[in-house]
């Protein structure tokens, strides 16, 4: 039950820190662009807890959720997003370049699908050095539709890597909806002309995700790589700040919200023993979490411009 509510703080901690981006940004106090991952808590957090500390992951341009899952502090991710020295990227990055590799995390990436030509080499310097290192690559639907991913697909098949292409189909590709942008929207089959398998889960289920990613990163380990796993969530955020979201209507968002991912762990847990007080306690931790993250952000230096052009010509 432990792992299982450190599971649930790490999506309602992700979820409260979107929350926060979204407001900070029509607050004026964070300044640049920023794409919320809120509904797809279920897919960073399961991805993580099945993930061994040696793997690797490379994520999108929605990579928040990704890093704080994967051990990512929200403190100097949020120092990232306020531009400031003790950001990620020294405040220098903003959201869509973050990345600790000490932690197996490989970047969020501003490229769509950039990073699947990344994960390739990473899954192929995991295989030459005979490391039990397995790479999960992200990527969203609208990302699966470029050809750098083909290009990606086709090496990691023809080099059997062990590498799990994993594809957020969360609805849209900025406003254009999946069915509009895709031939097939079955993203789990974007791997067939590479004789690649397809697996396909829930993406709003937080143990679905968890036990379909370890049973995969098991199968990519014993040299059965690599797979496409496609999971199945909706974006319930616009789809990068001051979004209006003209192009769906707000009954459909209301439907979405009904199968939030959070309130469906809440329930999972509730089912598996959980009382309201631990769920409460959480909560409380992870809203302490952005408190204190925001407050780190705003009182940290600004990067020290001087210091950073001289340091490129010494
Ligand atoms: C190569 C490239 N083309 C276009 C863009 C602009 N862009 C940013 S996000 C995005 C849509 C991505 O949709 P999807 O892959 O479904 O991810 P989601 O936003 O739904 O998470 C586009 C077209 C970009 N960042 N990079
Ligand atoms: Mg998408």
């Amino acid at each position: 039950m432990d792992n299982l509510l450190t599971s649930y703080r790490t999506m309602v901690t992700i979820r409260l820190f979107e929350e926060a981006v979204e407001r900070l940004f029509l607050e004026g106090r964070v300044m640049g662009t920023a794409h919320t991952c809120i509904g797809q808590e279920a897919i960073a957090a399961g991805i993580a807890a099945a993930m061994e500390p040696f793997d690797a992951m490379t994520s999108t341009h929605r990579g928040h959720g990704h890093f704080i899952a994967r051990g990512g502090e929200p403190k100097r991710v949020m120092a990232e997003l306020f531009g400031r020295d003790t950001g990620y990227s020294h405040g220098r990055g903003g959201s869509q370049m973050m990345m600790d590799t000490s932690i197996g995390f490989y970047g969020a990436n501003g490229i769509t699908a950039g990073s699947t030509a990344f994960a390739a080499g990473l899954a192929l310097d995991a295989k030459l050095s005979h490391s039990p290192r397995a790479v999960i690559s992200i990527l969203g639907d609208g990302a699966s539709n470029q050809g750098i991913f083909y290009e990606s697909l086709n090496l990691a098949a023809l080099w059997k890597l062990p590498v799990i292409y994993t594809i957020e189909n969360n609805g849209y590709a900025m406003s254009t909806a999946t069915a509009r942008g895709l031939a097939d929207t079955c993203t789990a089959d974007r791997g067939k002309a590479f004789n690649i398998p397809g697996v396909s889960a829930d993406g709003n289920d937080f143990f679905a995700v968890r036990d379909t990613v370890r049973g995969l990163l098991a199968d990519a380990r014993s040299g059965k790589g690599p797979f496409v796993l496609e999971l199945r969530t909706y974006r319930l955020s616009g789809h990068s700040r001051g979004d209006p979201r003209v192009y769906r209507t707000r009954e459909e968002e209301q439907e979405a919200w009904r199968h939030d991912p959070i309130l469906r762990m809440a329930d999972a847990l509730r089912e598996r023993g959980a009382t309201g007080a631990q769920l409460e306690t959480c909560r409380q931790e992870a809203a302490a979490t952005i408190q204190d993250a925001i407050a780190f952000a705003e009182s940290s230096p600004a990067p020290d411009a001087i210091g950073f052009a001289s340091s490129l010509f010494a």
